[in-house]
């Protein structure tokens, strides 16, 4: 289909401007919402936490746009019984959130464990057991003990596998009777490409762009597999839950008929997904990755493969956005990964038209129709897995001129959840085994790079009147949704 056609009629997409209702998913399909420990906690220097990679990054002028940091961010420490009101009054079934690491072992090495952060995250499953509410529960979250990067280089040392499996079976061991639903890397893509590629992300490192990329990527796979490996063998059975891995795939559609495009797209999506699902179903990276980092991507040996066949019981996606991949030889993207994809990646063309209406964030475009092909790509590359749409979502910029009330009605974010659902409804009727959808995110918060100017929440968050919560019209349309009351009437006609 020619590019033009895919979304001229009308803002957003095609097929998903009609309505969509609860009942176009099956009956135990989860509807959740999403947020991160540093991004949402605060109390950075409170209840015995250790510092984190975040804390140190931020102080690094220049790094965070508003130089702001995650000291105090939306205080969910404090308030998390108001917050897990709010996801109860609003008819969610689950809340995905993050353990600290270095609330847990404030130097991350596994011998000192603080109470009170054990404590802490036991108050938060517990309250949201008591309101109905399933803990989905990610261990990495990018916030790394700053002591583990400090004295071993973090996640440069194969020793940090080790760290990390000792980390997650106390996670495990003390938490795992409640929570039934663990992932233990969120986006290692991130982490490997922001954090050490184009030094954006904590810990900020550029100075070998080539190659730590590809080694922070496969310890963090190696640490995956430990861990899975740690829960199967010891608390699976007994505490009979399922654990995962959250990888980040904005979809990529070639923008022409040409085969060199259409390769060029498919080499993306293998840097994107294949780099950490190819492992786990077909024993190495992609060829094509093979191909083009030769001897700077790192070598399973025969026992890692072992541990990371089938190491997931269900593959997490983030997805916010989708792209038009061009061949390029000399990409005019920056950087060495992206070079080594040889591709260009197409939001806008000379004539002004767009892949979709454009969010705050630079890179988010509404495409509705990328979220069901995403979908259906996983379901047939990789054996039809059970997936959870872990993340997705769009933000509107921070502007305190308009009045709140203007603030809170947020029409493009109700489209967004409407048009995505639609297509995620027809990617489970076209066959994708696909089992919950969380939304990013509950509320405002720390946008990493982007500090407090990026707002992604359902729930406003007023950081000049003491961090008070509103829910937005995207919240209300979700309650409605949940309950029933949207989209039956319209449908029917
Ligand atoms: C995710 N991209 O990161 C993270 O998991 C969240 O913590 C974050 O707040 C959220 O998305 C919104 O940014 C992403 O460049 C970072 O495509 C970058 C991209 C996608 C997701």
């Amino acid at each position: 289909m020619a590019k033009k056609e895919m979304f001229e009629d009308g803002d957003v997409g095609q097929a998903s401007a009609g309505a969509v209702s609860r009942t176009d998913f099956p009956p135990n399909f989860v509807f959740g919402v999403a947020t991160s420990a540093y991004q949402v906690e605060g109390a950075a220097s409170e209840g015995g936490r250790g510092p984190s990679i975040w804390d140190a990054f931020c102080r690094n002028k220049g790094k965070i746009v508003d130089e702001s940091d995650g000291e105090v961010a939306v205080d969910q420490y404090h308030r998390y019984k108001e917050d897990i009101d709010l996801i109860a009054k609003l008819g969610f079934d689950a809340y995905r959130f993050s353990i600290s690491w270095s609330r847990i072992f404030p130097d991350g090495l596994g011998a000192n464990l603080n109470d009170e952060g054990i404590t802490y995250y036991n108050n938060l499953i517990n309250t949201l057991l008591e309101k109905g509410i399933q803990p989905y529960v990610t261990l990495y979250h990018w916030d790394l003990p700053q002591h583990l990067h400090d004295s071993m280089g973090g996640w440069l040392n194969k020793q940090i596998v080790e760290y990390f499996g000792t980390y997650a079976e106390t996670c495990f061991a003390n938490f795992g009777d409640r929570v039934k639903n663990w992932v233990t890397f969120n986006e290692p893509l991130q982490t490997a490409v922001n954090g050490y590629c184009y030094g954006i992300f904590a810990p900020g490192r550029s100075e070998n762009p080539s190659t730590e990329p590809y080694l922070v990527a496969h310890h963090q796979l190696l640490a995956h597999a430990a861990a899975v490996s740690i829960y199967r063998k010891k608390y699976k059975d007994k505490q009979g839950g399922q654990i995962g891995l959250v990888l980040d795939c904005e979809w990529a559609e070639a923008n022409s008929d040409k085969l060199e495009d259409k390769v060029a797209a498919a080499r993306r999506l293998d840097f994107q997904l294949g780099w950490y699902l190819h492992p786990i179903y077909y024993g190495d990276y992609p060829e094509v990755m093979r191909e083009r980092l030769g001897d700077q991507l790192p070598k399973f040996s025969d026992e890692e493969i072992e541990m990371l066949r089938n190491s997931v019981d269900f593959v997490g996606l983030n997805h916010y956005t989708s792209r038009f991949i061009a061949h390029a030889e000399d990409s005019p993207e920056e950087g060495h990964f992206y070079k080594a994809q040889m591709m260009a990646r197409i939001a806008q063309w000379e004539g002004g038209e767009s892949i979709g209406k454009k969010a705050a964030s630079e890179w988010l475009y509404v495409v509705p129709w990328g979220i069901r092909k995403a979908l259906n790509y996983i379901a047939h590359r990789y054996q039809n897995p059970p997936i959870y749409i872990t993340e997705s979502g769009m933000d509107d910029e921070e502007n305190d001129t308009p009045p709140i009330h203007e603030m809170l009605d947020d029409k493009l974010r109700v489209t967004y959840f409407k048009s995505y659902l639609a297509e995620v409804a027809q990617a489970i009727e076209d066959g994708a085994d696909v089992r919950g959808y969380f939304a990013w995110s509950l509320l405002d918060n720390f946008e990493w790079a982007q500090g407090y100017t990026k707002r992604f929440g359902l729930i406003y968050v007023d950081y000049k009147n003491g961090l008070s919560r509103h829910p937005k019209s995207s919240a209300y349309w979700f309650l409605r949704f949940l309950k029933g009351d949207e989209g039956e009437h319209s449908k029917k006609e």
